[in-house]
């Protein structure tokens, strides 16, 4: 493919209800979509961070710059591109995983458009719907809580995260537990908001048959949650300090983890997502599609990605209505607590031009 045009179409779409974790409060999910028009298909991506960098160190308006001035630029210096040769032209960049996640994830839509070919088809995919699980945000008490909740489980989500933070932990999952039974599929995420000196306390949470914690401790300290887990029962999924394949490889070795979450953004796209996907599976370690409250533009392609074989836990793969009252594709709706693996070539859809339009806070061509 010959590169024609890159353009950065910014988006705010209000969610339906606050959202909040450890690190802050979401009411309105802004960030970027990044177009890309070759010499044979259009492709379209969405930019996972925030407007801030407070869930990881990229953040919006810092990602425009570097795919202005670093990315973009050397893959359009490739003269002929593909979607695999992306993150080779793009390695002496150091980090930036979201950033370089859009791009190649942009131009495999568009190649695999070209080829008529579904990412899920390309990735691998072994199912055509994938379980719906719903991450719960931290609420102002126990009893709002329990009202959101019983609202997801009546809708059909088959899994329950809960956000945590220090003072809002055993008594949350204490509550969900008395009131909706051992069975429930239950886990909790606590965005690296305690320290190894809160390892006794988080023990508690092991009377409560958890599936899993997920980032207990602070970002990349493979080692501090490498103890932790030798202390708790309750088996150490990582998000935020899993940035490749390498270190998830090193995560597993060192018994930092015995689950992994899959964010192909923050791993730097779908083939880095696939590969990290590989070296969980060989080890025998489940995995799990993670969210960024994504458009349907960032939704389609997990929903690809979580159809793999190694991927054997709900994902944050929730339905479009739990975040938008009015989403910028066709809404992705659940059925019988799962979502539909887009069978359409490429990422499966596109903004729908009339909601996009409205949404539409700007547009800049990065390269033309
Ligand atoms: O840590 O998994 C996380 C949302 C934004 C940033 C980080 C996280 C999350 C979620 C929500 O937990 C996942 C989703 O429903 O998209
Ligand atoms: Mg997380």
């Amino acid at each position: 493919m010959k590169l024609e045009r890159v353009e950065i179409v910014h988006v705010a779409i209000p969610l339906v209800t606050p959202f909040r974790t450890s690190f802050g409060t979401m009411t309105t999910k802004d960030t970027f979509l990044l177009h890309v028009v070759t010499d044979s298909a259009e492709g379209w991506s969405e930019f996972a961070a925030d407007p801030e960098p407070l869930y990881c160190s990229e953040f919006v308006a810092g990602a425009e710059i570097v795919l202005r001035d670093f990315l973009v630029p050397r893959v359009a210096a490739l003269g002929e591109v593909t979607a695999a040769a992306v993150a080779p032209a793009v390695a002496k960049i150091k980090g930036h995983e979201l950033a370089k996640a859009a791009l190649e994830t942009a131009l495999l839509d568009a190649e695999l458009r070209t080829y008529g070919m579904p990412l899920a088809v390309y990735l691998g995919a072994v199912r055509d719907r994938v379980p719906a699980g719903v991450s719960v945000g931290i609420k102002n008490s126990v009893p709002e809580l329990l009202d959101d909740v019983e609202r997801y489980l009546a809708e059909g989500y088959v899994r329950i995260k809960l956000k945590i933070e220090p003072g809002w932990d055993v008594e949350p999952v204490r509550a969900v537990r008395d009131r909706f039974g051992d069975a429930l599929p239950l886990q909790v995420d606590a965005n690296t908001a305690y320290t190894l000196a809160d390892a006794e306390h988080l023990r508690r949470l092991d009377d409560f048959g958890l599936l899993l914690i997920e980032e207990p401790l602070e970002e990349n300290n493979l080692h501090a949650h490498a103890q932790l887990q030798q202390r708790l029962r309750t088996p150490v999924c990582l998000d935020e300090s899993l940035h490749h394949a390498s270190d998830t490889a090193a995560a597993i070795a060192m018994g930092a983890c015995r689950v992994v979450n899959v964010k192909p953004a923050r791993v730097g796209g779908y083939l880095e997502a696939r590969r990290v996907h590989d070296v969980a599976h060989a080890h025998g370690v489940p995995v799990w599609c993670g969210g960024m409250l994504e458009t349907g533009i960032g939704r389609a392609p997990n929903l690809a990605l979580a159809a793999l074989p190694g991927f054997t836990l709900p994902g944050d793969t929730s339905a479009s209505a739990r975040y938008f009252a009015e989403d910028i594709t066709e809404p992705f709706v659940l059925q019988d607590g799962h979502l539909p693996v887009p069978t359409a070539p490429g990422i499966g859809i596109e903004p729908l031009p009339e909601a996009l339009r409205r949404f539409t806070l700007g547009r800049r061509d990065l390269y033309a």
